[in-house]
């Protein structure tokens, strides 16, 4: 039998770091990736044969689990009839009258097949709706890796962007101004100086990238005044949030409606399939109507739009997100009663299907809080739950996600391994 090490060292031969995406490499938990091999409902198998239950759910897009049946079902009959055509299709009209239906304030949708397309895609069209260069973005904030928003904090808050990555031109991370998470006042400074140079404000409505952050009440409501007041485009990128904390993403919880809304992850499925959307006047702009380019080969692919359109009518059924919430907020709060019992620093928050859990006494709402937490005490606790058989996201500073199909089972044995590893780690 072959093991994941064995796996991992022939993989870093043709691929870079083995994997295929950075934060599957274990690197900031350390230890040896765990190589797939099947997913069923909650639990997921490596190749040496052991179980785990999955915490990680593909990063997101897995609402209702691994290889559901009504999906894998309908995915089979969609494929039979051909994998994809460079053509319209009925099934992408249905989609975009759905996630109307479902998210009201996508007038209109365009669809990609990655999250990065779609907040890269997005962040054109509001440069090319308004005429203006600037974007703001927040310290923490993850919105894939568009050269755009590949930028950090430049030296001083108000200052521009510095390049978060090798091969980011500093003229380009020039134009994006990086602020800090929840804190109002450096937004409505900005503004106060440069609103008429503002093409856009993009945030997470809540945090998934720095572990999870809520935001702070005002906020949000805030950001959507400020936009409004200056002509800047309020732009919700809702690839982890969209269709994870409600049904109607984070926007339905907090009643905000922005200019511009992106998604990803829960809408495909587990199938690559993305968005952009939002107000009708400002989609207009796109080609081939308008003059801002967007394009993709299989953008709408009838395979991944099938998945989609499955994962979201399961979605819709009643309780779902009743339900989710319930079964999210047993696992995490019950993780922290025990750690607390033990003696750790522990707390969490939790929307519908999405979860954070801090070795920290209280919720951080900024990335410096976040950078406070426990790192070293969260990997080995990371490290003795894998063992246990139970898979968290390989990083501190990732949320985790709970599916449809996580039962009181899970719940049982996941407490049970809390339990012993953090008795352990006493
Ligand atoms: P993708 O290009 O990975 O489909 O989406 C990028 C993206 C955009 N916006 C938000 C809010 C996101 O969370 C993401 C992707 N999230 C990461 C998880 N931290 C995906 C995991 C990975 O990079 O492998």
């Amino acid at each position: 039998m072959i093991t994941n090490q064995q796996l991992f060292d022939r993989a870093q031969k043709f691929i870079p770091g083995g994997v295929n995406s950075p934060v599957r490499a274990f690197r900031s938990v350390g230890g040896t990736p765990r190589f797939i091999t099947r997913g069923q409902g909650p639990r997921v198998w490596d190749v040496e044969g052991k179980e785990y239950i999955d915490y990680v759910c593909s990063w997101g897009p897995l609402l209702h689990g691994h290889a559901h049946p009504s999906v894998i079902k309908a995915v089979q009959a969609v494929a039979e009839r051909g994998l994809s055509f460079g053509a319209p299709t009925a099934l992408e009209v249905e989609f975009a009258e759905k996630l109307n239906q479902l998210m009201p304030s996508l007038e209109q949708v365009r669809l990609t097949s990655s999250g990065t397309e779609a907040t890269m895609s997005a962040i054109r069209l509001a440069r090319g709706f308004t005429g203006r260069s600037y974007i703001v973005k927040f310290e923490g904030c993850y919105h894939g890796h568009g050269d755009a928003l590949l930028v950090k904090a430049g030296s001083g808050a108000l200052t521009f962007g510095q390049p978060d990555s090798g091969g980011v031109p500093a003229e380009l991370a020039a134009q994006t101004l990086v602020l800090e998470y929840n804190h109002i006042g450096q937004v409505e400074e900005l503004f106060a100086t440069q609103g008429d140079r503002i093409a856009a404000v993009i945030v997470e409505p809540v945090a998934g990238n720095m572990n999870m952050v809520l935001p702070k009440p005002g906020f949000l409501s805030r950001l959507r005044e400020l936009t409004t007041a200056h002509g800047a485009l309020l732009i919700f990128d809702e690839v982890m949030t969209g269709f994870r904390v409600a049904l109607g993403g984070a926007q339905s919880l907090f009643g905000i409606h922005p200019d511009l809304t992106t998604l990803g992850k829960v809408i495909g499925g587990g199938m690559p399939l993305a968005a952009f959307g939002g107000r009708r006047d400002v989609m207009q702009y796109l080609a081939p109507v308008g003059p801002v380019y967007q394009a993709g080969t299989l953008s709408g692919n009838p395979v991944a739009v099938t998945a989609g359109l499955v994962n979201l009518h399961l979605a819709g059924e009643n309780g779902v997100y009743d339900r989710l919430g319930d079964m999210t907020r047993a696992v995490t709060e019950g993780i922290v009663d025990i750690a607390r019992t033990q003696g750790f620093a522990m707390s969490t928050c939790s929307l519908g299907g999405m979860f954070g859990l801090y070795f920290r006494e209280t919720l951080p709402s900024n990335l410096t809080q976040v950078m406070e937490s426990d790192k070293l005490t969260f990997n080995t606790f990371f490290q003795g739950m894998l063992e246990e058989g139970v898979y968290f996201a390989p990083s501190a500073f990732e949320a985790g996600f709970v599916s449809t199909v996580h039962t009181s089972v899970e719940l049982d044995q996941t407490l049970t391994a809390a339990e012993r590893v953090l008795k352990q780690m006493r």
